[in-house]
């Protein structure tokens, strides 16, 4: 029997109250997505949360998929929001393209203004998506330098914070928002597996069978190489059975540890976990 995840701390519920007020003086939004699932780490409750505002979705961990699932990726979202930017909040690469997004908000922002007599006003960007996906790393790299706190953890953003940028620009950081309840289990896995949750909202051993089960069709010759045995006579469960016996004194939850670990670091190499639905 497999627990449904089901994860909905306080700080969330208080986070999601704030951000929905913080938002009616949002001129712009940036999405962020991890690029692992792009179709996971949609927020079924942003579309409502963020209502007529321009929305752009933001791909994040790019480095972590490789870069033809990342461009269909890009494609595919294209076809429903007008605006994708693919991004490394490591590497800094797509800061740029974030930039000029929140410059032309600012032009357009103080255009209307202009018109109306008033005077012209920074452009305020929310920055919101799940727990951990890298959302205060982005906002260091827009700012230039360690605004903010950003750790491989989820939920070490707990405080909507506002940063400037610059005399045009006001980026607002926000904690990871989870859903009050997880509609889509196969979603609530994927987002376990990437770290984006948080670890007490789940069984990890769980989480790891899962991982390697998906893992196993995707990089069959990677967990060889990585693990040294062949993987392909397992199932999840099994597989970290085999593994703890061999590896980690029959203690299955270091070996679920240390798949994920591996995962999430990229010790696996470059792995979309999803692919874009055929159009
Ligand atoms: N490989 C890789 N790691 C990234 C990238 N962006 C962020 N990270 C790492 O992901 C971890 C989480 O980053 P944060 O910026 O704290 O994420 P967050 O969305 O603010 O998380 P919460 O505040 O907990 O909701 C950190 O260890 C970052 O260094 C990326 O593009 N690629
Ligand atoms: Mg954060």
């Amino acid at each position: 029997m497999t627990t449904p995840i089901q994860w909905f701390p306080g700080h969330i519920a208080r986070a999601r109250r704030q951000l929905q007020e913080q938002l009616k003086l949002v001129d712009l939004v940036f999405n962020v997505l991890d690029a692992r699932i792009p179709q996971s780490s949609q927020h079924p409750d942003f579309a409502q949360l963020i209502g007529e505002r321009e929305r752009i979705l933001v791909l994040n961990r790019a480095d972590l998929v490789p870069v033809r699932a990342l461009k269909a990726w890009e494609a595919a979202l294209l076809h429903q929001y007008p605006a994708v930017v693919t991004t490394n909040a490591q590497s800094g690469a797509g800061i740029r393209e974030l930039l000029k997004a929140s410059q032309s908000a600012y032009q357009r922002v103080n255009e209307r203004r202009r018109r109306r007599g008033m005077l012209p006003r920074a452009v305020r960007t929310a920055v919101i998506g799940f727990p951990n996906v890298g959302k205060s790393a982005l906002i260091n790299r827009l700012v230039g330098k360690r605004a903010v706190r950003s750790a491989a953890q989820p939920g070490v953003t707990r405080q909507l914070q506002w940063v400037r940028i610059a005399e045009e620009i006001e980026l607002l950081d926000s904690p990871g928002i989870l859903p009050i309840k997880f509609a889509d289990q196969e979603a609530a896995i994927k987002l376990a597996i990437c770290d984006d949750i948080g670890s007490l909202g789940y069984n990890i051993e769980q989480v790891a069978a899962r991982a390697f089960d998906l893992l196993l069709p995707l990089i069959p010759e990677r967990l060889e190489e990585r693990y040294h045995f062949d993987p392909t006579p397992f199932t999840g469960e099994g597989w970290l059975a085999h593994q703890a016996q061999h590896r980690h004194h029959s203690l299955t939850q270091k070996a679920a540890e240390q798949l994920l670990q591996d995962f999430r670091r990229g010790h696996l190499g470059p792995v979309a976990l999803e692919a874009p639905a055929p159009t």
